[in-house]
């Protein structure tokens, strides 16, 4: 019998898929042959997928830009019915303030466009500028309304801060008030932490990514961002970042912590880090498709709560979809895992 949404009973939607128009491709080129940056992350990031020649450069570089010819093929060919597409890491964020407003306004125009043309296969979510708060809330508001993308994405870091800072409080107040998930994408290290990763070249996917996400979320909880923002939903790629194998550790150290007065930037929350962990969150498997820490994060963090994705075209391995096909689930878990929670979440 074929493969079919239809025959498998629950269509599979991937949840951390990533693009890029040609102009940020050439942008981030323009910025490393300029030099006029500060970011040994970036530089080491983009400097091997823009300009190396390895065959894994080359077809990254040409899958990620394609929207349609290609990208369509290999979803058939991994049995992918559905993309929720977003603009590849880091982003915006490398450029000033105004330019990265533009290149934000000008990705979800096309991103709308392409989920037009395939209202079944592809959805997205909306980029913004983080450096600029309160027309960042603006483009996300004008996305979710009137180009129907499904949520905003962030790539952690914007040039070493972080958005527990209470002037990016518009961004969390535009996503709780539209309802819409902040999916919080990893960046390589911030330029203050980055400089130990890099001769091992561990600053990426392979390592640097969830320290610098996982650093950012739980500088999040601590501040106290969803004590002011309770209802915020926010996503976590990589079955998030590493946290929830954390949990017993944080919730002790961060009473400890708490109870001794032992740091100006740490004041009683109103709830544990755990429960923000598995009230807000939402977890998504991109990249580790391991059978052990998907089970451990489902039966931690809730089933209703993890989600697949394949991080396209980074980790562009169909047999890793079989694999995700054999794991060890309930019917009505499988269809959660694959479509039901994503289809919620995110409306589709
Ligand atoms: C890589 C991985 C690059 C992921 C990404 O965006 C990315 C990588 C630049 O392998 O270098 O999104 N990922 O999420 O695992
Ligand atoms: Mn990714």
């Amino acid at each position: 019998m074929q493969d079919t949404a239809q025959t498998r009973g629950y269509r599979r939607i991937a949840t951390e898929e990533a693009w890029a128009p040609a102009e940020l491709v050439q942008r981030y080129l323009k910025l490393l042959e300029s030099g006029t940056h500060n970011d040994p992350g970036f530089a080491n990031l983009w400097g091997f997928f823009g300009q190396s020649s390895s065959p894994r450069a080359r077809d990254l570089l040409h899958r990620i830009q394609d929207m349609e010819q290609r990208r369509l093929a290999d979803m058939d060919a991994a049995g992918i019915d559905m993309q929720l597409l977003m603009l590849t890491a880091p982003g915006v964020q490398m450029f000033d303030a105004a330019t990265a407003c533009d290149m934000a306004i000008s990705a979800n125009d096309q991103v709308a466009e392409v989920i037009r043309r395939h209202p079944t296969r592809f959805a997205g979510l909306c980029a913004f500028a983080p450096h600029a708060p309160e027309a960042a809330a603006r483009e996300i508001e004008r996305s979710v309304n009137r180009l129907g993308l499904k949520g905003a994405l962030v790539n952690s870091h914007t040039q070493g801060e972080y958005l527990d800072d209470q002037k990016y409080d518009p961004i969390f107040a535009a996503c709780e008030a539209l309802d819409v998930p902040l999916y919080i994408h990893p960046n390589s290290p911030s330029p203050q932490m980055v400089q130990p990763f890099l001769s091992r070249c561990l600053d990426a996917a392979i390592y640097g990514f969830q320290a610098e996400t996982g650093l950012h979320v739980l500088r999040l909880i601590v501040s106290g961002v969803f004590d002011r923002f309770p209802k915020l939903k926010v996503v976590l790629g990589h079955l998030g970042e590493g946290l929830p194998f954390w949990l017993y550790r944080i919730d002790f150290m961060h009473a400890g912590i708490v109870r001794s007065n032992r740091s100006e930037g740490v004041k009683p929350l109103l709830r544990k880090p755990s429960d923000y962990l598995r009230e807000n969150f939402w977890y998504t498997t991109s990249g580790m498709a391991w059978e052990p820490s998907i089970r451990f994060v489902q039966q931690n963090m809730g089933h209703d709560r993890v989600m697949y994705a394949m991080d396209y075209p980074y980790q562009y391995v169909p047999e890793e979809v079989r694999a995700m096909d054999k794991l060890d689930l309930r019917p009505e878990q499988k269809h959660q895992f694959f479509e039901g929670n994503a289809a919620k979440l995110f409306r589709l």
